[in-house]
C-alpha cells in the first residue's frame, strides 16, 4: 500500500537512487530530480508527501531550496541528507524549522537504513502544535495599562493547567499552571501578550497574587488529597516586592496548601534582572519550603552562574532542546547534559516540550525526572484537567 510520495533531489543520482530505493522499502512512490529547476517543476506537478533535499549542490544549495519552500509555504515533511558534518547539517535543520517548514529529520550520509525509514514514517506526527486552545491575534488590538487594571479587577484572568508526569513511572506528578486573559471584546489573549506590559505598569503583582490565588484555590479542591504538585510562573519584577514570599505563604495557608506542594518557576534572565536582590529573595522562598524551579534554562545569557548561585531545586529543560532530542543530535546531548548537571548539583529536572513518545522514553532513559509537553497534554481548563485526572 502506498504511503507517499517522496521527491529526492540531489545532485548525485546513485544517492537519489539508494534514498529511493529505502522510500520504496518503506512503501512509498518516489521520483528523482537532479537540480533545483527539475524539482520545483515536479514539486508543482507530482504534489509528494516528503521532500530529501541535498544540502551541497552546484546550481542553487539546500538552504536556498528550502527558503524557497518556505515563501510557497510547503507543507510537506523534509528530510535534509548531506555529507557535511553533523553540526553544519544541524543548522540547516534549525534554519529550515525556524522558516517555518516541518523537518522530518536530517540524514547524513552514507545513510543509516533504520534512521531513514524512521523519518519516513514520520510525517503524521507534526503533531498539533497550538493545542486546542484558540490563540488570538492581537494584530488589531491594543491593549492598554487602563483596560488590563479593568480586566484584573473584573477577574477576567482565566487559568489552564498542564499536567506534568513522573517519566520513571509515567505517573501524574502535578501542574504548571498557565494564565489566559479572557477579554471581552479581543476573545482568549496569551500571557506573552500581556505578561510584559503588566510588568512594565506594574500591574504584574496583582496579577500574580490573582494567578496564586485561583490556581491554589482549584489545587486545593481538585488536587489536595493527592501527593501532587503546583507549579506557578513568576516575573523578576515579582521578587521587588519585599514581601513577597509572606504573600505567597499567606495564600497557601487561606488554601490549606503546604509550601512543599508549590514550585516557583523563574525563567534564568528574570533571575539575573537585579541579582543580589533575587538571591536574597529567593533564599527566603526556599526557607518558607517553597520549590523553586529555573524555567527555559539553556536559553538565558549565563545559565551555569545563575544556577550555581541561587537556591533553584529544579531545572526545566528548555522546549527548544527537548522539542528537537529526535531530530537532532546536538540537542539530544545538550538535553542529557542538562539533566546530568541537575543531578549531579542535587536538583530535579523537568523536561518541557516533549512531543512524542520516543522523546518520553529517551527522558527516561537519561534519568530525567518530570516531563511535561503536548505529548502528554496541551494546557486544560480547570475542568477538564479533573476530567483529564480521572482517565489517566
Ligand atoms: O502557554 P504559554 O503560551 O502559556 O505561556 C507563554 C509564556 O507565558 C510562558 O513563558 C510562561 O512562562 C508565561 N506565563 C504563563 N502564565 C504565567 C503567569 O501566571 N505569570 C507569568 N509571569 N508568566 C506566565
Ligand atoms: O513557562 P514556560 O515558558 O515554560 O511555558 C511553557 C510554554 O510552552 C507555554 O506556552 C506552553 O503552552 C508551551 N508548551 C507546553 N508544552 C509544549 C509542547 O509540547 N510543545 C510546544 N511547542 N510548546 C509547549
Ligand atoms: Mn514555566
Amino acid at each position: 500500500m502506498t504511503e507517499g510520495r517522496l521527491l529526492v533531489l540531489d545532485d548525485d543520482a546513485d544517492v537519489g537512487q539508494t534514498l529511493g530505493m529505502i522510500a520504496e522499502g518503506a512503501g512509498l512512490e518516489w521520483l528523482y530530480t537532479g537540480n533545483a529547476g527539475d524539482f520545483f517543476h515536479q514539486l508543482a506537478q507530482w504534489n509528494p508527501t516528503h521532500l530529501a533535499i541535498d544540502l551541497v549542490m552546484p546550481d542553487m544549495d539546500g538552504v536556498q531550496v528550502m527558503q524557497k519552500l518556505a515563501e510557497m509555504d510547503c507543507r510537506a515533511g523534509v528530510i535534509i541528507t548531506s555529507g557535511v558534518g553533523s553540526r553544519v547539517l544541524d543548522a540547516a535543520r534549525r534554519s529550515a524549522s525556524e522558516h517555518g517548514l516541518n523537518v522530518l529529520g536530517v540524514a547524513s550520509k552514507p545513510f543509516s537504513l533504520p534512521t531513514l525509514r524512521d523519518m519516513l514514517r514520520r510525517r503524521g506526527n507534526g503533531a498539533a502544535r497550538i493545542g486546542h486552545l484558540q490563540h488570538f491575534s492581537l494584530d488589531q488590538f491594543q491593549i492598554t495599562r487602563e483596560d488590563l487594571e479593568r480586566g484584573l479587577e473584573a477577574r477576567e484572568l482565566v487559568m489552564a493547567y498542564q499536567p506534568k508526569l513522573h517519566c520513571g513511572t509515567g505517573e501524574l506528578s502535578g501542574f504548571e499552571v498557565l494564565v489566559r486573559w479572557q477579554h471581552p471584546e479581543a476573545g482568549l489573549i496569551m500571557p506573552d501578550h500581556f505578561i510584559p506590559l503588566a510588568e512594565e505598569v506594574g500591574l504584574i503583582t496583582l496579577l500574580t497574587q490573582q494567578v496564586l490565588d485561583s490556581s491554589l484555590s482549584w489545587f486545593a479542591h481538585h488536587c489536595g488529597h493527592r501527593p501532587l504538585t503546583l507549579a506557578v510562573n513568576i516575573s523578576a519584577r515579582d521578587l521587588v516586592e519585599f514581601r513577597f514570599a509572606d504573600q505567597v505563604a499567606e495564600l497557601c495557608s487561606k488554601w490549606n496548601v503546604a509550601p512543599e506542594t508549590l514550585t516557583i518557576e523563574l525563567t534564568e534572565s528574570s533571575a539575573m534582572e537585579d541579582p543580589v536582590l533575587s538571591l536574597d529573595l529567593l533564599t527566603r522562598l526556599r526557607m518558607k519550603g517553597f520549590h523553586l524551579s529555573i524555567d527555559d534554562f539553556g536559553t538565558g545569557f549565563s545559565s551555569m552562574v545563575q544556577l550555581a548561585r541561587l537556591p533553584f531545586s529544579e531545572v526545566k529543560v528548555d522546549k527548544s532542546f527537548v522539542m528537537n532530542a529526535m531530530i537532532s543530535t546536538e540537542a539530544r546531548t545538550v538535553t542529557r547534559s542538562i539533566v546530568e548537571l541537575a543531578a549531579n548539583l542535587g536538583l530535579k529536572s523537568t523536561a518541557e516540550g516533549v512531543e512524542d513518545g520516543e522523546t518520553l522514553a529517551f527522558l527516561k532513559e537519561i534519568g530525567c525526572d518530570q516531563a511535561q509537553g503536548y505529548y502528554i497534554s496541551v494546557p486544560l481548563w480547570g475542568d477538564e484537567a479533573v476530567a483529564w485526572m480521572k482517565n489517566h
